[in-house]
């Protein structure tokens, strides 16, 4: 009898803690619905529910040989209290170009989260944690990115899938890509910037991913 009674007071404090459970992922889900939530833990792995156009170039009918694929990888490490590590990084970092042919960015691993390809001026690139809190700064690049995307601030609408300053396709700071899961897992855009010259590019959601482009 003794031994029921307690199995009644556990199902009853697994009822309670379930539906808290319950109650918390709603709020998560809510708070991850912007772009760009990286600071909040809860969030990765959330925000794969966005609301996304299909992106029209993803259907073109691309030759390989014209096409360098990076991985955007996303892996996670934690141990309980020591490290919370969110190992997000373009792979390779640095890829050589002709000009015309494309990138292909492909998503590995296990988090389906959002990222950018956000071409950038070499000094925005940020290489100290002020820099990256710097990069959401009114104006800078992350924010002004990420403003680019989700134009109306309004995260029932679809993101803009591909920003363009300029000329057409990738060749200058401020042309973006979007690599929203909810598509696919995978972006590709042509390099129209001039021969001889380096783009570099981030992640405007997550700014510590950095890469460049060497247009040949
Ligand atoms: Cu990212």
């Amino acid at each position: 009898m003794r031994l029921r009674k307690w199995l009644i007071v556990v199902a009853l404090v697994v009822t309670v803690l379930g539906s808290n459970a319950v109650i918390a992922a709603t709020r998560n889900l809510n708070a991850c619905t912007r772009l760009v939530d990286y600071r909040n833990p809860e969030c990765i792995g959330q925000v794969d529910h966005l609301a996304v156009a299909a992106d029209p170039e993803a259907t073109q009918d691309v030759a390989a040989s014209t096409t360098k694929v990076v991985d955007v990888v996303t892996d996670i490490e934690f141990v309980p209290n020591e490290t919370l590590a969110l190992n997000f990084f373009f792979d390779p970092g640095s890829i050589s170009v002709q000009r015309g042919h494309r990138v292909r960015w492909v998503q590995v691993g296990p988090l389906e989260d959002p990222h950018t390809v956000t071409l950038v001026q070499q000094a925005d690139l940020p290489q100290t944690l002020e820099e990256l809190d710097a990069c959401f700064a009114e104006g800078a690049a992350c924010s002004a990115a990420l403003a680019a995307h989700d134009p109306d601030n309004d995260p029932q609408t679809p993101p803009v899938l591909r920003v363009n300053v300029g000329r057409p396709r990738l060749d200058q700071p401020g042309d973006s890509l979007f690599l929203a899961p909810a598509v696919g897992t995978q972006i590709s855009a042509a390099i129209t910037a001039p021969a001889d010259t380096t783009l570099y590019y981030l992640c405007a959601i997550h700014p510590w991913m950095q890469g460049e482009i060497i247009v040949q």
